[in-house]
């Protein structure tokens, strides 16, 4: 029987951009969940032989205000970076260049996702644990952040993380 009490969050990106929405519904009695990130189209002009040029625009294209850029290079093949969640920022993945696998993890199950596209993004907004493998060395890892760089907003150990998660839901 479903229980009475049911959330729902539907977190828009845009609508025009968005490709595909992902819905957390949190049964209290069933704790029926699905992990909450998304995939993005982020806007793109493509010129014959010219290439191509993507952006995004803080108060049009993001359900967040965002504080910071940072971006990670010069990483070997198959190297692996993360193993952290974060309480409350909310990010945007790209990878402009080259590909990297980033597996998310709410403490049940995980995800895997390849970035391998520059026109396609992955926005994060609740706390997921994450990996990131380099499949193809050097490429490049971007990250628009909602928030200052704030190493209090780290879990960086696991039995924390889903501890942490557990408490969120109850
Ligand atoms: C994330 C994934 C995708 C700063 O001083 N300022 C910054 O803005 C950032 C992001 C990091 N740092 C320092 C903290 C560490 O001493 O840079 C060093 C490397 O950071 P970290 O080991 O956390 O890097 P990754 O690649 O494991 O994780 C990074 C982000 O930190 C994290 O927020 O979601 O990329």
């Amino acid at each position: 029987m479903l229980g009475s009490e049911k959330k729902s969050y539907n977190i828009l990106f845009d609508k025009s951009t968005l490709i595909e929405r992902r819905t957390v519904k949190i049964n209290k009695d069933l704790c029926v969940k699905t992990m909450n990130y998304r995939m993005v189209e982020i806007r793109s002009i493509h010129s014959q032989g010219l290439g191509s040029l993507s952006f995004f625009e803080s108060g049009r294209d993001m359900s967040f205000e965002i504080k910071r850029i940072y971006y990670i290079t010069g990483v070997p093949a198959n190297f692996k970076r993360g193993y952290h969640a974060h309480k409350t920022l909310k990010q945007l993945l790209f990878c402009p260049y080259g590909s990297i696998e980033i597996i998310l993890d709410d403490g049940e199950r995980k995800e895997s996702i390849i970035l391998n596209d520059s026109s396609k993004g992955l926005i994060i907004e609740e706390p997921l644990w994450r990996e990131m493998t380099w499949i193809v060395k050097e490429s490049v890892l971007c990250v628009a952040a909602s928030d200052y760089y704030d190493q209090n907003d780290y879990i960086r150990d696991y039995n924390s993380f889903r501890v942490y998660r557990s408490q969120m839901y109850t």
